[in-house]
């Protein structure tokens, strides 16, 4: 007899239900039924044996941390290609590429390169609706004007993204790690149907950023709303008001204007206000000194919204802080 779950005709039209996030260490040795992905943050992370669904994120926590698990309903599957590994399961897609620029000339071309893989991986999947992607590269803002290195990542990445980013950006992070710098990590989540992307008011979109800010804007939206509508995936977030970084280093007031912008967020999403206990939250922090006190304005705003520190650098120099999430519904 067949379970009771696989008798319940599912509607064609009917989206399926987002993977679940949460911060939580697996049992050892092993990833729990359901995981599509999981993730360790830094160099101390312990490996749950060799699965291609586990990535060991470049960026260190700021406080010991748990590894980030997506979890799906339905049998996962999972591969590896060259520098590319997948999984897939209950029409979800995780692909993630991790190579060195040494092998590609530099950061541009490193970005063309993993962008191609997972284009090409992408485009011949059942899941072909890019909904949210992560980047992180090593020495972010070394280089001066055009030349910084996450402006050479744009350009790349742009070179690189397919058709299946041409349908509309993905909600997105940029983030600087301080591991080999010549690392470039890219992971992303699909699934088989579009999500809705949500912009700011508050924020002009980033692909229309003006020449100012580097010879190819950024190419990602604020946030998906995910096709089953019950999750907000949220970009990275940042003290960013119409396209000017604001309160250059001032933290309490880029914290404050962050909020503001998740707030909209969550406005224009059409999600409840504010973040609740099933609203997993990251905080990219450039100086570690300064963890105490995101720490304690999440504590204030958010007292109960799972959040993890971790030591990254903003793609602009006067930027201090930058968060990003899930908001269920
Ligand atoms: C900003 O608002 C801050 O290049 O993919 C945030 C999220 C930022 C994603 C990206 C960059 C990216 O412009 C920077």
């Amino acid at each position: 007899m067949r379970p009771a779950s696989d008798m319940r005709e599912r509607s064609p039209l009917a989206a399926r239900p987002s993977p679940r996030v949460t911060y939580r260490e697996p049992p050892t040795g092993s990833l729990p039924p359901g995981t599509l992905a999981a993730f360790g943050f830094g160099a101390q992370a312990v490996s749950p044996g060799d699965d291609p669904r586990w990535l060991r994120v470049a960026l260190e926590p700021l406080a010991a941390t748990p590894p980030e698990l997506w979890t799906v309903e339905g049998e996962v599957s999972c591969g590896r290609e060259g520098d590319l590994r997948w999984s897939r399961g209950g029409g979800w897609l995780y692909v993630a590429v991790e190579c060195h620029e040494d092998r590609h000339g530099g950061p541009e071309e490193a970005a063309t390169y993993a962008y191609k893989l997972l284009s090409a991986f992408v485009a011949q999947a059942p899941e072909q609706h890019v909904q949210r992607i992560w980047n992180y590269l090593g020495a972010i803002n070394t280089g001066a004007g055009d030349d910084e290195r996450y402006k050479q990542f744009c350009t790349g990445r742009i070179e690189g993204m397919g058709d299946v980013f041409a349908q509309g950006f993905p909600a997105a992070s940029a983030i600087g790690h301080h591991a080999d710098p010549g690392l470039l990590q890219v992971y992303l989540l699909a699934t088989d149907r579009a999500g809705t992307r949500v912009e700011n008011p508050r924020q002009v979109s980033a692909w229309q950023y003006p020449r100012q800010y580097g010879r190819t804007p950024p190419s990602f939206a604020r946030a998906t709303l995910l096709p089953a509508e019950d999750v907000l995936a949220i970009s990275g977030t940042a003290a960013v008001v119409g396209h000017a970084s604001a309160h250059a280093g001032d933290l309490g007031a880029q914290l404050a204007e962050t909020r503001r912008n998740l707030d909209a967020l969550l406005a224009q999403g059409g999600l409840p206000e504010g973040f609740d206990g099933n609203a997993p939250l990251k905080a990219y922090v450039r100086h570690p000194d300064d963890a105490a006190a995101v720490r304690a304005f999440a504590n204030a705003h958010w007292p109960d919204a799972p959040l993890v520190l971790l030591h990254g650098d903003i793609c602009r120099e006067e930027l201090l802080v930058e968060i990003d999430g899930w908001r269920y519904r």
